[in-house]
């Protein structure tokens, strides 16, 4: 004869819910994007904790987030689209579809897209109210690559720096907020 355990007390039931809006994703108890809840606990824009039930599980209401800009360079011309981005990650989808290398270089400033202090035929990145947050070195003709970076609200502008290019034209300004 068996002994018998009780039963009903090991039966544990935590149920999740989570729903992200706004470029949020739930994949089996686990959103990616504006909300991310995993085993409980979700973190994001904002939280649902709770060992069981999830509460607020709602949320990403766009505060932050990612976005990609598409951007093509040329002799002597920089494009992006959009030109405007929320703040947060930004990746920068880099297509040279010129004939020489360019640089990718994105600098934070208040100055006008073309009135970057220059010497020796390029940009001085290091001049007041200009500040190089990011670069890609060297992008040859006809490769894609990517840069992903974190920006702030805030006026930009993107550079190619190899001697002389700025003047002649590459460079295109993008609005963050
Ligand atoms: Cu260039």
């Amino acid at each position: 004869m068996r002994t018998s355990r009780a039963t009903g007390t090991l039966l544990a039931t935590v149920l999740v819910v989570a729903t992200a809006c706004g470029g949020g994703g739930t994949t089996g108890g686990t959103a990616t994007g504006g909300t991310a809840a995993t085993g409980g606990t979700a973190t994001g824009g904002t939280a649902a904790t709770g060992g069981g039930t999830a509460t607020g599980g709602t949320a990403g209401t766009g505060a932050t987030g990612a976005s990609s800009v598409a951007a093509d360079e040329t002799e002597y011309a920089i494009t992006l689209d959009p030109g405007d981005v929320p703040a947060g990650t930004v990746t920068f989808d880099v297509t040279n579809s010129g004939a020489r290398s360019h640089q990718f270089v994105v600098i934070r400033t208040d100055l006008g897209a073309g009135d970057l202090p220059t010497s020796d035929g390029v940009v001085d990145t290091t001049a007041d109210g200009v500040e190089k947050v990011d670069e890609i070195d060297q992008v040859a003709a006809g490769e894609t690559t990517s840069l992903s970076t974190e920006l702030a609200g805030g006026a930009y502008v993107v550079i190619c720096n190899l001697p002389g290019h700025y003047a002649q034209g590459m460079y295109q300004g993008l609005t963050v907020e």
